[in-house]
């Protein structure tokens, strides 16, 4: 019906994003095998050595000196999407309990689930940059670290759950599965685990998306309002434009990032084009059309403006989503002081045994 059932990777415009994937994963079972020595050699010039593992394509691993800015790049974003994925939990969240059948529910809660489980592989990865997993929290939770601008969006319609996987998961795909080929060894590998799942989401999604858009007119209609209100959103998830993106430049030549928020942004046009047709519905842009020249649709660029607004704090949902998050992080103490009360008993013991 969609993706690798609607057309082969091969065929599919922008697609085959799946088939990156593994070939992402077999690129760092290959760098693995061929790292022969375990880091820079005692004489060794660790810059020197840094550059040369970027430059060969091989893996930075948490053993490996780094410069301190490249570390802190990495937890930057590690953490935004750490959070991110944790945050946006609470949009799908509130259709838990109304999905519109048994089996939706149960598949709309494996997915929440599956959310929080990015959530933890990403903290875990930034750990190994030498921060705490309660220091990343403590800098969401009093505002020094953000999460992606999509979370602040209501959702407003059963149909909003559809347009969030298609749309919304298929933007973080695009984005995420050049991250697999990241030169930070426990971020690209956690990503390859977050872009298989992430694959089941947006299928679901789309699948809402395409009952409803065969359905009844009022269900058209919904899925079509859902389309218009997310498209926009979606495009601007890949940051400001390449003139105005601060970091781009650097990451990129550190292989962090491996394009340019305007080639992914691009990318995923051309991506969803095909996808709108086959569901029936129209992306709201008058003028969306095929560039021969270009070999790429032109459209209308999402309202930077608003992006910086809404990253500042002042989206729709900015205020709700945090409040929400420190309820859930104060009402949930008993339960961390349970699980440490309970670590520190079995390892006494265990000191008792030996
Ligand atoms: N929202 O220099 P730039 C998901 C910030 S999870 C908020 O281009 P960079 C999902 C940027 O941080 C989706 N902030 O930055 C989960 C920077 O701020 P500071 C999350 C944004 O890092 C659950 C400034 O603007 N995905 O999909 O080179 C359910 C300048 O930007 C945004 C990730 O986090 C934004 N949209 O590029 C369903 C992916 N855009 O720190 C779905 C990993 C930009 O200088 N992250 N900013 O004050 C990345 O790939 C990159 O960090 C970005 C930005 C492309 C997002």
């Amino acid at each position: 019906m969609y993706g690798n059932d609607f057309a082969p990777p091969e065929d599919a415009p922008g697609g085959g994003l799946l088939g990156e994937v593994e070939a992402a994963e077999a690129a760092l079972r290959e760098a693995a095998a061929r790292a022969r020595r375990g880091g820079a050699a005692p004489d060794e010039d660790v810059e020197a050595y840094f550059a040369d593992v970027i430059n060969a394509d091989q893996k930075i691993e948490p053993r490996d000196w780094m410069p301190e800015a490249y570390r802190r790049t990495l937890i930057r974003q590690i953490a935004q999407h750490a959070h991110s994925e944790i945050i946006g939990m609470q949009p799908e969240g509130n259709w838990i309990s109304r999905a519109p059948s048994l089996k939706r529910k149960a598949i709309l809660l494996a997915k929440v689930q599956d959310e929080a489980g990015h959530g933890l592989y990403l903290y875990a990865a930034a750990e190994t940059l030498g921060i705490s997993r309660d220091e990343l929290v403590e800098l969401l939770l009093d505002g020094r670290q953000k999460y992606s601008s999509i979370f602040n969006y209501p959702t407003l319609t059963w149909a909003d759950v559809g347009a969030i996987g298609w749309l919304v998961d298929g933007a973080a795909i695009v984005n995420q599965v050049p991250l697999c080929r990241c030169s930070y060894g426990p971020y690209a590998r956690a990503m390859i685990r977050v872009c298989k799942e992430e694959s089941f989401h947006q299928r679901q999604g789309y699948e809402i998306l395409h009952t409803l858009a065969h359905g009844t007119e009022a269900q058209k209609a919904m899925a079509q309002d859902a389309v218009d209100r997310w498209w926009y959103p979606s495009l601007a998830m890949f940051g400001p434009p390449d003139g105005d993106s601060t970091h781009s430049a650097q990451s990129m030549a550190w292989k962090i990032k491996r394009f340019s928020n305007d080639e992914l942004r691009q990318r995923f046009v051309d991506m969803c084009v095909g996808q709108a047709e086959v569901l029936g519905l129209t992306l709201p842009d008058p003028d969306l059309r095929w560039n021969d020249e270009r070999q790429a649709y032109d459209y209308t660029q999402p309202d930077y403006a608003e992006l910086m607004r809404v990253i500042k704090g002042d989206g729709p949902c900015n205020r709700e989503r945090m409040a929400h998050r420190r309820k859930a992080h104060a009402d949930g103490a008993w339960v961390r002081e349970a699980a440490a009360a309970y670590a520190a008993k079995r390892a006494e013991r265990k000191a008792v045994a030996a």
